[in-house]
């Protein structure tokens, strides 16, 4: 592939539809079966999505990390879309750690890297210094580009040391999200994603931040004014306004772009995030 030269003004726009933690019976908007996801993609493409953050569920619509179901997801997504395809490596707070490395076997484009572990509501998402390690080696191995996923202002401070132990990532870029906002991680304040951007290692090449909940909106516009990107999507928040329901993970990247388009940042194709990424 031709690497495309990237506007200065570019937005990468990642959409995360799904997640682990919302249940289908409590919101059936949310996209859990193959056919809802690619539609999903699909539509969130054309509003202006350029990634996406991919979580799967079961045939009872629980989260999963099965092999062949995100092996089927990962072809179904390349087949229908252009995106930029991420598998979680998160999953849930619930999945072994051994489950979580296994899948890069599906062979995505990307995977999230959570820098590690932080109190998550009542749970605790785990990711000991030792795991984080093991599945970044794995990512370089496997060609796989990871987006570190920074839940805590700590957690900076971890990448620089990752970064220091094994290099960079396969393709030479190093791109953060900031998730902000979870109980128990750093607060969706404008305060503290200038604090956390401001630690960044000087190798940090790209970054976007997403707000949970409420704090989506101070979150997306402190990343604009700071120049980072944004991530949006029913993984992270399930209402526009207060009493108004998110009905399609589309609305939320219409959303994202028109902030953008305020703030004179127009949407990265898929073609210009791979280029962003490293992977062109
Ligand atoms: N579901 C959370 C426990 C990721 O995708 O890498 C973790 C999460 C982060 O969503
Ligand atoms: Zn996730």
């Amino acid at each position: 592939m031709i690497a495309e030269d990237l506007p200065a003004e570019g937005l990468l726009v990642t959409v995360a539809p799904t997640g682990a933690e919302t249940a289908k019976a409590d919101c059936p908007a949310l996209p859990t079966t193959l056919p809802e996801l690619v539609e999903t993609a699909r539509a969130c493409e054309a509003a202006g999505a350029a990634m996406i953050h991919v979580h799967i569920r079961d045939d009872d619509h629980r989260p999963s990390l099965d092999p062949a179901r995100l092996a089927d997801t990962v072809a179904a997504l390349r087949a229908e879309t252009g995106l930029v395809v991420q598998l979680s490596t998160g999953g849930s707070v619930h999945d072994p750690l051994d489950a979580r490395l296994r899948v890069l076997d599906a062979a995505p484009d990307s995977c999230s890297l959570t820098l590690g572990t932080v109190n998550f509501g009542d749970d605790v998402f785990l990711n000991p210094w030792g795991f984080v390690c093991d599945l970044y080696q794995l990512s370089q191995e496997r060609q796989v580009v990871p987006e570190f996923e920074v839940f805590d202002l700590g957690q900076v401070a971890t990448l620089s040391r990752l970064l220091d132990r094994y290099g960079l990532p396969y393709g030479g870029k190093v791109h953060v999200d900031l998730v902000m906002g979870v109980p128990g991680g750093m607060p969706g304040t404008a305060d503290a994603l200038v604090a956390a951007v401001a630690a960044f290692p000087a190798a940090v090449t790209s970054w976007s931040a997403t707000g949970i909940g409420r704090t989506a909106l101070p979150v997306a516009l402190a990343a604009l004014s700071k120049g980072g990107h944004l991530r949006v999507g029913m993984e992270d928040v399930l209402t526009l306004a207060r009493g108004v329901p998110v009905t399609h993970n589309a609305e939320l990247v219409e959303r994202a772009v028109a902030l953008g388009e305020l703030a004179q940042r127009r949407p990265l194709t898929p073609s210009q995030a791979r280029t962003l990424l490293g992977m062109a």
